[in-house]
């Protein structure tokens, strides 16, 4: 590991919005009275009834949340309508098609517009305060409308990302009972087309068979392919809001509203809809976008995120604009046309702020540094990471030769659970260590704990904690609190437990390593593994799956599925394809196993739970570590797997 350090850039000192005296001050004040702290930083936004009480959080029994919960305000009104006076003509949104070719400008003027036309649209098709709104949309600008659209007349958004599968869609819109979805005719990546509204009529199928009907299918026209159309049910989107007025007044919404559900994977059963209120959530969001980025006026801002992910909620669209900034919004992906699609935007649009993921990151390294260097990258001026550990050596491609040593590198810890950035280096305030998150952000509170709860101080390794609430924390499970107190604050009692592992250094910088629950991060999208071991068992051939994830070059981690076939089912070349198929079909592409090794056992112990410590040793093909078996019901199993082992170094 390395431990080499990089002193605060001269560059970003200049223009620091914050030093690391005014960190440490800051940092001292929101832990001693947060009240006082978050009273104040809570102003950033506007508030149609002011708050009087601020922080109202409890850890333990029920767990209650509330931040600024007598106040209200609307989030598209802070997004859009307060900059109408000043910024009106500026651009709020920087849209860059897949196609090189293909741009668009939006000004805060005309996403008012846009918003208020569509929110009008929803409304007229008896869409309330409250109801649930799926939305299945490529990154086009009018997935940022359907957001804003939902927050000004107080529906709650769920967004679903373009790449899962109908089943997955299904799922999401039966749990959180949504009747209206907001989709496109089909989205377009890297020159390939994506069948949403295809997709969407078979959701709709299978979730009227779980009992949800869904009433409207709004659809947005981008790329004119053929679609199936049910003239009772769905709607085009150019259409009803050309016909639509463009004015609507925004709902006045308590601090305490929901503002959307996004679900996300877990440890075990189905993706957990994680809820996120009003009040509290922009405040941080668009606190954490300006200090973290070193947001100033006029930047151009750009993270090259999904809005079918968290990074896509609060770092697209709800932080930046938020702050009156340009937020750039790309539909394509990294190597399309080609490796250097990212720095040709970033010279194209004279991108200031970027931020990345480090699957990107390792991906465009490995392209060759020839496709960086013929782009001149000038106005780079702040670089972020985020979405799993990025390894050093990433980040000192990043730093060297993205950045040229002018930028430096925010590391963003944060999870969808917690709604923004929870720890991560300031530019100019925090000195740089590659592949630690650094610090703690206003008013967080990390604490390492071992396995029975233990609170280690000073060096130490162990399980991420943060024992008190900061405004941007989700506020339950969308219809099961229960499981919310069980996921989160059970372990740990009476602690909001992360799921992931840390190391802190004798500076007192936090190091991620990585998830120690049954989560994998696979190109920084989180998954479940009981999810894939689902998909896989509901295959014919399939009796019994066990999935873990391994270290992948560029992925990070890959996934590798131990498959036990049925009696009479043969282990070939054909099956593993397809089951890799079928993996995909039930939940998307992100999902698709890297290794399947049919295997006519597993390790288990003598009360039946498989042992995935020594699945897990095997996979990454560091067997000769494989510690006790002694106490699995059959050890032979063992010297099979390690001789079928998939990924022989
Ligand atoms: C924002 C987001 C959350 C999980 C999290 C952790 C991993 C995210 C990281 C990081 C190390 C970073 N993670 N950022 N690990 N360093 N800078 O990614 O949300 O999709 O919910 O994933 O991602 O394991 O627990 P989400």
């Amino acid at each position: 590991m390395s431990q080499k350090t990089h002193e605060i850039l001269n560059d970003a000192k200049s223009r620091a919005l914050i030093d690391d005296e005014t960190y440490q001050n800051w940092y001292q004040e929101s832990i001693r009275d947060p009240e006082k702290f978050w009273g104040e930083h809570g102003k950033r936004i506007h508030w149609f009834k002011p708050y009087t009480k601020v922080k109202n959080t409890s850890f333990t029994g029920d767990v209650a949340i509330k931040w600024f919960e007598d106040g209200l305000t609307n989030v598209s009104y802070n997004c859009i309508d307060r900059h109408l006076e000043k910024r009106g003509d500026q651009v709020a949104i920087l849209w860059e098609g897949d196609n090189p070719y293909d741009d668009k400008k939006i000004t805060y003027r005309e996403l008012y517009e846009q918003v208020c036309r569509l929110a009008n649209v929803m409304k007229a098709n008896g869409v309330k305060k409250g109801d649930r709104v799926t939305i299945y949309m490529p990154m086009i600008p009018e997935a940022a409308y359907a957001m804003l659209a939902c927050t000004r007349i107080g529906a709650v958004h769920s967004i679903v990302f373009g790449g899962f599968s109908p089943d997955a869609l299904a799922g999401r819109i039966t749990d959180c009972e949504s009747t209206f979805v907001i989709t496109a005719d089909e989205g377009l990546r890297g020159g390939k087309k994506i069948p949403l509204k295809h997709n969407t009529d078979l959701a709709i199928k299978i979730a009227e068979r779980n009992g949800v009907s869904v009433k409207n299918v709004l659809v947005v026209q981008r790329t004119a392919g053929k679609v199936e159309w049910f003239a009772e049910r769905d709607i085009w989107y150019h259409e009803a809001t050309a016909a639509a007025e463009p004015e609507c007044k925004p709902e006045e919404m308590n601090a305490e509203d929901p503002l959307f559900i996004l679900y996300t994977s877990g440890s075990t059963g189905k993706p957990k809809g994680v809820l996120h209120t009003t009040g509290g959530y922009l405040v941080y969001a668009s606190m954490t976008h300006e200090y973290v980025f070193d947001y100033h006026e006029g930047d151009i801002y750009w993270c090259t995120a999904d809005v079918g992910w968290v990074t896509g909620h609060s770092y697209i669209v709800y932080g930046p604009l938020a702050n009156g900034a340009t937020t750039l919004m790309f539909e394509g992906v990294p190597n399309y046309p080609s490796p250097s699609r990212f720095w040709d935007v970033v010279d194209k649009h004279k991108v200031n702020i970027f931020y990345t993921a480090p699957t990107a990151i390792r991906a465009l390294m490995g392209a060759g540094d020839h496709h960086v260097r013929k782009s001149s990258r000038n106005s780079l001026r702040t670089l972020g990471s985020v979405g799993e550990p990025i390894n050093p050596e990433a980040w000192e491609w990043y730093y060297n030769v993205v950045g040229e040593q002018k930028c430096p590198i925010v590391d963003t810890w944060w999870q969808t659970e917690t709604g923004g950035i929870l720890i991560t280096p300031l530019p100019g305030a925090t000195r740089l260590k590659p592949g630690s998150a650094t610090r703690p952000f206003f008013g967080v509170q990390p604490q390492l704990v071992d396995g029975d709860g233990n609170v280690l101080e000073g060096t130490a390794e162990g399980n991420l904690c943060i024992i008190d609430s900061w405004p941007g924390q989700m506020r339950t499970v969308y219809g099961d609190h229960e499981r919310f107190i069980q996921t989160y604050f059970s372990t740990y009692k009476g602690k909001y437990f992360t799921g992931d592992g840390c190391r802190r250094d004798e500076d007192g910088y936090y190091w991620i390593t990585g998830r120690v629950d049954d989560v994998i991060n696979v190109s920084g999208h989180r998954m479940g593994t009981a999810e894939v071991e689902s998909a896989l068992v509901s295959h014919d051939a399939v009796s019994e799956a066990a999935v873990v994830g391994y270290p992948h070059d560029v992925k990070g981690q890959g996934i590798y599925c131990y498959v036990t076939l049925m009696e009479g089912q043969k282990g070939d070349d054909a099956l593993r394809k397809a089951l890799v198929a079928h993996v995909r079909n039930e939940i998307g592409p992100i999902a698709s196993p890297d290794k399947i090794q049919f295997s006519p056992g597993l390790p288990k112990t003598r009360s039946g739970k498989i042992m995935r410590r020594i699945l897990r040793k095997i996979a990454e093909d560091e067997f000769s570590a494989l510690g006790d078996t002694s106490t699995l019901a059959d050890p032979g199993v063992v010297d099979d797997l390690i001789s079928n082992r998939q990924n022989k170094k």
